[in-house]
């Protein structure tokens, strides 16, 4: 890894590589140091063999705040903002939904501003009973950044969208299962050890086939019908020739589970 920074964390383990924002003070919220360690901690992983899956989490209580406000005081200086949205939140966000290998966001805790972008960015969205999605930008006079405008219609439709920005809602738990923005909502102590189950079966999956169908998924959400029909026979012939293809009928054929992976280092925690 080029940047090493105490504000993200990474270990790796049966083929996960599990991400924690570490500024538990701020919730976690994003200061320079932390994006620039974020951002070199994302190409490692989509670079290392060791991560199959990804998590993504925060340290302490919180998932993460959005932009360090403690680092932003209009008093005494002028921002220009989407010079920050450019340089940092908007590579972050394509980073993430670019990874080529399967996301987890285990929200263990308050997601305000892009922590929420972030969540959304990822694959499939873990949450625990006590956390909550504060969309905070509007408070602060802002505009949902990092994708929120683009993910939250998607996901939830105009009206509820703009209702959502408009009156700065603060969605529990219950109200983000219930609107399609998380995928489980768990007991905060087994948040992480359910994570950890999903993520470790994500590993051991077929990992061509796997990436080409977020790919395909992603797509799905701007191309017609006809673009995905031609995209899904692409993709399935490029599956069609990998090896997890051969495995997984041959597994199918012999009557016996199929394997995709095998860990070399037999499970062992290791840190980067
Ligand atoms: O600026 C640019 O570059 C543009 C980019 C914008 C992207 C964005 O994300 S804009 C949105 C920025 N985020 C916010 O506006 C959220 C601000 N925080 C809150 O609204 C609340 O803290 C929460 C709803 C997130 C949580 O509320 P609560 O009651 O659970 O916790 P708390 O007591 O407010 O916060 C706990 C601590 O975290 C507290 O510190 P203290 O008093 O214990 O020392 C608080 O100051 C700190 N904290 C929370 N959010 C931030 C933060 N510190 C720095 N920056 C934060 N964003």
């Amino acid at each position: 890894m080029s940047y090493t920074s105490d504000t993200v964390q990474i270990v790796y383990q049966n083929g996960v590589a599990t991400i924690t924002l570490n500024r538990p003070k701020q919730l976690n919220a994003f200061n320079e140091e932390m994006h620039h360690a974020l951002a070199a901690v994302i190409d490692e992983v989509a670079a290392n063999d060791k991560a199959r899956a990804i998590i993504i989490t925060g340290a302490g209580k919180g998932f993460c705040a959005g932009q360090d406000l403690g680092n932003r005081d209009p008093r005494k200086q002028v921002y220009d903002l989407g010079q920050t949205i450019t340089e940092f939140y908007n590579p972050l966000i394509k980073r993430i939904k670019n990874l080529g290998k399967p996301t987890v966001a285990v929200v263990n805790g308050v997601a305000a501003g892009a922590g929420i972008g972030i969540a959304l960015a990822c694959d499939i969205v873990l949450c625990s009973e006590t956390t909550k999605f504060a969309m905070a930008f509007g408070k602060i006079g802002l505009v949902p950044d990092s994708g929120l405008t683009w993910q939250l219609v998607q996901l939830v439709g105009l009206a509820r969208a703009k209702a959502l920005v408009l009156t700065n809602a603060t969605l529990s738990a219950e109200q983000a299962l219930d609107y399609g923005l998380v995928w489980k909502v768990y007991e905060s102590s087994r948040l992480m050890s359910e994570a950890n189950k999903l993520a470790t079966n994500l590993a051991y999956g077929p990992k061509l086939g796997m990436s080409l169908t977020i790919k395909a998924l992603n797509q799905a959400t701007t191309n017609s019908l006809e673009q995905q029909l031609e995209l899904e026979a692409t993709y399935q012939r490029e599956a069609g020739y990998s090896d997890d293809y051969k495995e997984g009928v041959t597994a199918f054929l012999e009557k016996r589970p199929a394997v995709f992976f095998k860990e070399s280092n037999g499970g062992k925690e290791s840190q980067s």
